[in-house]
């Protein structure tokens, strides 16, 4: 039909294969081609009914993503699918989906479309469309409602989980497994229900009736729960809503008009964003995908505290071994004893079963001795935050590993270059960031130290897949991408109680952007200490004359530690809910006096933009040194380690939505304000401000394929 939908036969079976690599995207011509193919099958006297399969390793993921972006610019005509699925469903010879791999978003509803569906085993059936800040487009949300139910549907619509085969068959949108062969099975299936009459999925009512009315209602809550501040999954309730209220036709014109608003938002955009740049990051300039991997078998991990427990479990959740080292029995069965209640935990909660968790456990291996070590294609250190005894271990675990061993270390801000000095192999050693809880967050910032091999960061992003985490490469310096910019972030969120903000405006204003948690309840959480601790051994690096954040040190000297101690900006009572505390606040203002800082009313926008540009200035800064690669890296590591909102699509997205040269604005007049020191604008934010440029065209600059 064309290049990238082909139909042949199989006797009396037409079968149309959609070959679009690599996911059989409906890109334009595969709709074009599909409608062909099927008025050419319909045509054919020969043909009794029809087949409709993916080439390579799935059905169709979907609608093409990259054309959104062009729709909504105007590059592209808005196109609609909805005339095709009538098409199909109109065929009068019936029409046999079958799916393996994926059929998602589009790719649903162009299944849903046909007659029946037979599925392979391990396939996956789902309407994802809200991650991307929209919702399903083609009728998604009124077919599905027919097929699986009002309440399954408004669960797969509104969250966009997708769903195994096995349920797909129990809820009705599946008609059969096919175990082998599924083109073969399909056909066969095909020649059974030639004669049939076929069943057109918008005109069955049955599953439209019967439902608990309250579901509507509750998908809301839960919505507002955990998907806060986001507008897709809303408005795919309301579309689904409408599907028992309404007839089709009318039910799809609700689904058009809320697809175009979620569309054309800055939501979507955002999360589109996010999608792209989730692969993007993967792509590193002097790094070709051709590049040689280590194969990565068996692990350790030295130190079993917070983060070598988590680490430890990532590795057992990928079916690879690994050995736990530390240096008393005590804190090896404190260790697993963490390990062994969060394994416990999701079973609990039915995540998986018990005979998954003993299959995990056995894989970890706690010990006090490096034996082992030398059959271990990767060790990471997670041992206490000290140059000292990191550079020890370092020089350890040089002397047992094999000449292949990636060397990583977990360290949070601490210099690559000067641990890899500490061995005989600096191209091995490598920074592998993981955030806590290491087991549940996504992100892993990979540190590039100047003599780290190609192959040692290949194979570090490449098993990062592996372990299930996003992986961002980061430049070698203090607190690399995150944790750099990190600091100017707190420090303002600081100065503004210091200036007359109340903690609790400050926490809640930025919850109130989207952050997971205000910056003041973070710090509480982490544990006000460690940053107390590390500034004490960094005290000489401070510049005589600037203003630094005083508050944090005096709650400390008074052994406020935050939660942990009930107590740090905010009181917590038993549950762990934070209440003002007017101790706090009466040192705040004491601090504050005796500094000289002049107190006043601070307004929810001068929050947001203190602590948001300082974010951004800072992450302008890194990536003109070039410890970011592109602007998306910072924004991905953003979203995946330190809660930023993804439907704002991480820092640097929020300022290209601002505008550069307003975001410019605000930082000299912070500059003004509160000095060089601390404001100075980044030269690349000048300089793309200047130019009318964005950061998301800076990045287009750098693209690599
Ligand atoms: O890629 C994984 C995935 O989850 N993809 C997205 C699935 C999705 O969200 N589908 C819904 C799309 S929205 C939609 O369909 C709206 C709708 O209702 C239509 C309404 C009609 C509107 C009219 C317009 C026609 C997947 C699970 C599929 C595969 O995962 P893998 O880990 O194996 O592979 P990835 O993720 O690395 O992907 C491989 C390459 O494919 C690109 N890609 C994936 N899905 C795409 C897509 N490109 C365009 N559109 C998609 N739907 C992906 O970017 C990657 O590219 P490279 O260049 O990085 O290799
Ligand atoms: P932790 O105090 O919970 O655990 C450190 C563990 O290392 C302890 O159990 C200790 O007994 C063990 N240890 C010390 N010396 C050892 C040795 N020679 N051999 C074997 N084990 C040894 O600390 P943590 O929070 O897990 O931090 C570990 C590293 O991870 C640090 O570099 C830290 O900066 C980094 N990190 C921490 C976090 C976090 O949020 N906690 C996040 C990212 C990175």
């Amino acid at each position: 039909m064309n290049e990238l939908v082909k139909l042949m036969r199989s006797e009396d079976v037409a079968v149309i294969t959609i070959d679009n690599p690599p996911v059989n995207a409906l890109s334009p011509g595969v709709p074009e081609g599909l409608l062909a193919a099927i008025q050419s099958a319909a045509a054919d006297a020969a043909v009794k009914s029809v087949v409709v399969i993916g080439a390579g390793s799935t059905f169709i993921a979907g609608a093409d993503i990259r054309e959104f972006g062009k729709m909504v610019s105007g590059e592209r005509p808005r196109i609609s699918l909805l005339p095709l699925l009538l098409a199909i469903e109109d065929s009068p010879k019936p029409v046999v989906m079958a799916i393996h791999g994926q059929a998602l978003g589009g790719g649903l509803e162009v299944a849903m479309a046909g007659h029946y569906r037979v599925i392979a085993p391990r396939a996956q059936v789902g309407q994802p469309e809200v991650k991307l800040g929209i919702i399903p487009g083609a009728g998604g949300t009124q077919r599905l409602p027919r097929l699986a139910g009002v309440a399954k549907a408004v669960e797969m619509c509104a969250f966009g989980e997708p769903i195994s085969a096995p349920e797909a068959l129990a809820l009705g949108i599946a008609d059969r497994i096919i175990e082998a062969d599924l083109l073969g099975g399909a056909v066969a299936f095909a020649r059974e229900v030639a004669n049939r009459p076929a069943s057109k999925t918008r005109e069955r009512q049955e599953k439209l009736a019967g439902f608990d009315p309250s579901v509507f209602a509750a998908a809301r809550d839960t919505a507002q729960k955990t998907r806060r501040g986001q507008k897709a999954p809303l408005a795919a309730i309301d579309a689904v809503e409408a599907s028992p209220k309404l007839s089709f036709e009318e039910g799809c014109r609700v689904e058009a008009r809320l697809f175009n608003e979620c569309l054309y938002s800055n939501q979507s955009r955002a999360l589109i964003h996010a999608f792209f740049g989730e692969r993007t990051v993967n792509k590193i300039p002097d790094i070709p995908k051709n590049t040689p991997l280590r194969e990565i078998r068996r692990a350790a991990v030295v130190g079993a505290g917070t983060m070598g427990g988590g680490i430890a479990m990532n590795y057992a959740n990928a079916g690879i071994p690994v050995i736990v080292k530390e240096v008393s029995q005590e804190a090896l069965d404190r260790g697993l004893s963490t390990i062994r209640k969060n394994y416990a935990n999701s079973v609990a909660k039915g995540r998986f079963s018990q005979a998954v968790m003993d299959e995990r456990m056995a894989l970890i291996t706690p010990q006090l001795t490096y034996d082992g070590f030398e059959e271990a294609d990767i060790i990471v250190e997670a041992v206490f935050e000290g140059m000292g005894l990191k550079k020890q271990v370092f020089r350890e675990i040089d002397l047992v590993a094999k000449p292949s061993c990636i060397l990583a270390s977990n360290t949070s801000s601490l210099d690559i270059d000067e641990i890899a000095s500490a061995t005989r192999r600096p191209e091995s050693v490598i920074g592998h960031h993981f955030f806590s809880p290491a087991n549940v967050m996504r992100l892993l910032e990979v540190v590039r130290g100047k003599a780290t091999a190609r192959e040692a960061i290949a194979t570090s992003m490449a098993l990062a897949k592996r372990l299930k985490k996003v992986a961002v490469l980061a430049g070698n310096c203090r607190g690399f991408i995150g944790n750099r910019m990190l600091g100017p972030y707190f420090r303002e969120a600081q100065f503004l109680i210091e200036e007359g903000a109340t903690v609790e405006a400050v926490n809640q204003t930025l919850y109130d952007f989207g952050w997971a948690m205000g910056p003041l309840a973070v710090s509480d959480l982490a544990g006000l200490d460690v940053g107390w601790r590390i500034r004490k051994e960094f005290k000489h690096l401070e510049k005589p004359g600037v203003r630094v954040p005083l508050v944090a040190d005096r709650l400390c000297e008074l052994g406020r530690f935050g939660q942990k101690t009930g107590r740090g900006f905010s009181l917590y009572d038993e549950n762990r809910r934070p209440l003002a505390d007017p101790e706090t606040a009466a040192l705040i203002e004491q601090v504050a006096r005796q500094a000289g800082i002049e107190r006043r009313a601070v307004q929810a926008e001068e929050i947001v933009d203190r602590c948001l540009f300082a974010l951004v200035n800072e992450g302008a800064r890194l990536l003109g040194e070039g410890i970011a690669l592109r602007a998306v890296d910072i924004d991905i590591v953003y979203l995946n380690g330190y809660g930023f909102p993804a439907w704002r699509g991480g820092p640097m997205f929020y300022a290209d939505t601002v505008g550069l040269e307003k975001v410019l604005g605000r930082v000299r007049e912070f500059e003004a304000r509160h000095g060089s020191d601390l404001w100075s604008p980044a030269p690349l934010l000048e300089q793309l401000a200047s130019d009318g440029n964005t950061f998301a065209g800076y990045d287009k600059q750098m693209a690599v394929d």
